[in-house]
């Protein structure tokens, strides 16, 4: 190979239900993607048990119900790989090595698992420390080299990055002398001429790579937030949809005209933000519809144009969750599709870190 082949990998964990937040921070961002480059989408469950395990068919139910939403949301199994992580066992055996080349300084860095760990650390499971190391094989086990996330995962992309590099110095006499290198693509004195793994660039970009809770608007919207009203998720049908909107905190002020007006003001910059996102627009273009006009004539817009959005996909991932055997056929036809980049991969790490081969 004289250059890495571009190639988009991304994911979504199958815990609880998806929301706004995962759909506008990556997964509506990952369709247009499919026409650019090789693309990669997996459901990563070996993630979803590292909090701690959940109902097994829960789990099972859920992987099925991300691969339903990827299908919906318009990510095509014709144009990308879609399949469910525990499929391809390289993504562990690459984790394993990767535990052996980032540092415990780095992992202790990582403010998810401050978070998620939150005052009981000592509690939390090895899987959850190590997890940065899981999803830095996902990647580099298909060699990708963009990852299209929202703003949470930056830290975890530029560990990754680290663990690339740091892999790619320790072998660097290795992996010219096997002739397995790529000629690294932007030279500099901390990285050797050839590299095994490309330096994964990040794509976090738009309005929408942080959707805040609709409760309080300087905490994330995420899957675990105990009240339901917090979250837009994929599944909510145009009444709970429209109650969520109704219900979500504001300030009294009316929307200003300028985007510098919405600073300071984190409940109406989120739902200008998820207006923006909705609409493929910008904060500036809504505000110039919006500006002056208070929340109780925005809200109704914005349920609105959710619903408009989000109900083709919801009544698709309903029809498709109905029989399994549609999704279970893709998630087949990727996982093997998968293996066919990864193994390859994995033979190559293996020989580079010296374990002998007797098969
Ligand atoms: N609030 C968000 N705004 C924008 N993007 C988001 N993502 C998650 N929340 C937001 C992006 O969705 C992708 C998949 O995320 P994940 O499945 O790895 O889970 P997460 O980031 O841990 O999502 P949650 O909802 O916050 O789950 P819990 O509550 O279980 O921790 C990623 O690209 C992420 O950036």
């Amino acid at each position: 190979m004289t250059e890495f082949q571009p190639r988009v990998f991304s994911g979504v964990q199958p815990t609880g239900n998806l929301h706004l937040g995962n759909y506008l921070g990556a997964v509506s961002r990952w369709v247009p993607l499919q026409d650019q480059m090789p693309t990669i989408f997996c459901v990563v469950d070996s993630h979803a048990i590292t909090a701690s395990f959940p109902n097994p068919q829960e789990l099972t139910d859920a992987t099925r119900e991300v691969t339903a939403a990827y299908m919906a949301a318009g990510i095509d199994p014709k144009k990308s790989i879609i399949f469910n992580q525990s499929q391809v066992r390289e993504h562990t055996e690459l984790a394993w090595i990767f535990n052996c080349v980032a540092r415990m300084g780095w992992l202790n860095r990582m403010t998810q698992f401050k978070e998620k760990a939150g005052k009981n650390k000592e509690n939390a499971s090895v899987g959850l420390f190590a997890y940065p190391n899981l999803m830095a094989a996902d990647i580099l086990a298909y060699r990708a080299t963009h990852v299209p996330v929202g703003d949470d995962q930056k830290q975890h992309l530029e560990l990754t990055r680290d663990i690339a590099a740091k892999f790619n110095n320790d072998f660097a006499e290795r992996i010219t002398e096997l002739g397995i290198g790529v000629p690294n693509p932007t030279p500099s004195p901390e990285l050797p001429e050839n590299l095994y793994f490309p330096l994964t660039e990040p794509m976090i970009a738009g309005p929408a790579t942080r959707i805040m809770s609709l409760r309080d608007g300087t905490k994330k919207m995420s899957k675990s937030d105990p009240s339901d009203l917090s979250r837009i998720n994929l599944k909510d049908d145009a009444d709970a949809i429209a109650k969520k909107i109704r219900k979500a905190k504001t300030d009294p002020d009316a929307l200003p005209s300028e985007v510098d007006g919405l600073k300071d003001r984190p409940e109406a910059d989120n739902l200008v933000g998820i207006y923006a996102a909705l609409a493929g627009s910008t904060k500036e273009a809504v505000l110039k519809d919006f500006g002056g006009q208070q929340f109780s004539a925005f809200k109704p817009a914005l349920s609105d144009l959710a619903v408009e959005k989000l109900s083709p996909m919801t009544n698709e991932m309903r029809r498709l969750t109905e029989d399994t055997s549609e999704i279970d056929a893709v998630l087949k036809d990727g996982a093997e599709q998968a293996s066919a980049i990864a193994e390859p991969v994995l033979k190559d790490v293996r020989k580079i870190v010296g374990f002998l081969d007797v098969r």
